[in-house]
């Protein structure tokens, strides 16, 4: 069973992208936490597998954040599966997740299944166009949803998802502070080792994406910069 509530630091790798031999290496000995394998276009069952298959030469521990029910590999250490709290079209909410138990619903080990309360904040990230997220109007509704996330929906995870774009320090803060009891994941546009420090200060856990494909050596140096950092 992964442990992801004492994690503070992961990569996420989009299966759509290219990335070399050396490159996964160093992103899989970094001393991070662990590996999202995770995207939202192009996402493929074959490229998922292609993947998992190569970082699984390495001891890091991986996790499947299911976006297409198409792509859903087997082999991973845990699953998890966004709930997206600011849907705009109610058919991302719930639906996907109801034709995934349709199909699959007997064969699913639950032990290795976590739901995240998925909070989209930049309009412009391809999640955000596809589930028509609704906008956050500003501190108090991020708190209110961290509050559904951890009251209502209890979900182990609440993920601030700001892919694309480095967060507001303050929406962040009124997240963590609304969701008592969870894990919370922060990502978005942390391109260098201050923006970690800054959101390990505020988030349980750092997720670092888009840097490992323009700037692998800026990527690796976030590892440490957010261990360094008490957590919140
Ligand atoms: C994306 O939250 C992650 O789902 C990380 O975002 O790619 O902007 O680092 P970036």
């Amino acid at each position: 069973m992964i442990d992801f509530h004492n994690w503070r630091h992961v990569f996420k790798l989009d299966p759509d992208k290219p990335i070399d031999d050396d490159a996964l290496e160093a992103i899989c000995d970094s001393g991070t936490d662990g590996i999202i394998v995770g995207g939202t276009l192009g996402i493929t069952y074959d490229n998922t597998l292609e993947l998992m298959a190569r970082i699984r030469r390495y001891a890091v521990p991986t996790v499947l954040e299911v976006s297409n029910l198409e792509a859903v590999v087997p082999g991973f250490d845990a699953y998890f599966l966004p709930l997206v709290l600011n849907a705009g079209d109610p058919d991302w909410l719930i639906a996907p997740h109801v034709a995934g138990l349709t199909a699959y619903g007997s064969y699913i080990h639950w032990e290795e299944i976590f739901a995240e309360g998925y909070l989209i904040l930049n309009p412009d990230a391809a999640a955000a166009k596809l589930t028509k997220a609704r906008p956050v109007t500003g501190k108090e509704e991020a708190k209110a949803y961290a509050r559904v996330a951890a009251h209502i929906c209890k979900t182990p995870i609440f993920y601030v998802e700001y892919s694309g774009m480095y967060g507001d320090p303050e929406i962040v803060r009124a997240c963590k502070s609304g969701y008592e009891g969870g894990t919370l994941f922060y990502g978005g546009g942390i391109t260098g080792v201050e923006q970690a420090r800054e959101m390990a200060a505020i988030a349980d856990v750092v997720v670092v994406g888009n840097i490992v494909y323009d700037d692998v050596e800026a990527a690796l140096m976030t590892v440490q910069a957010v261990k360094e950092v008490n957590r919140p």
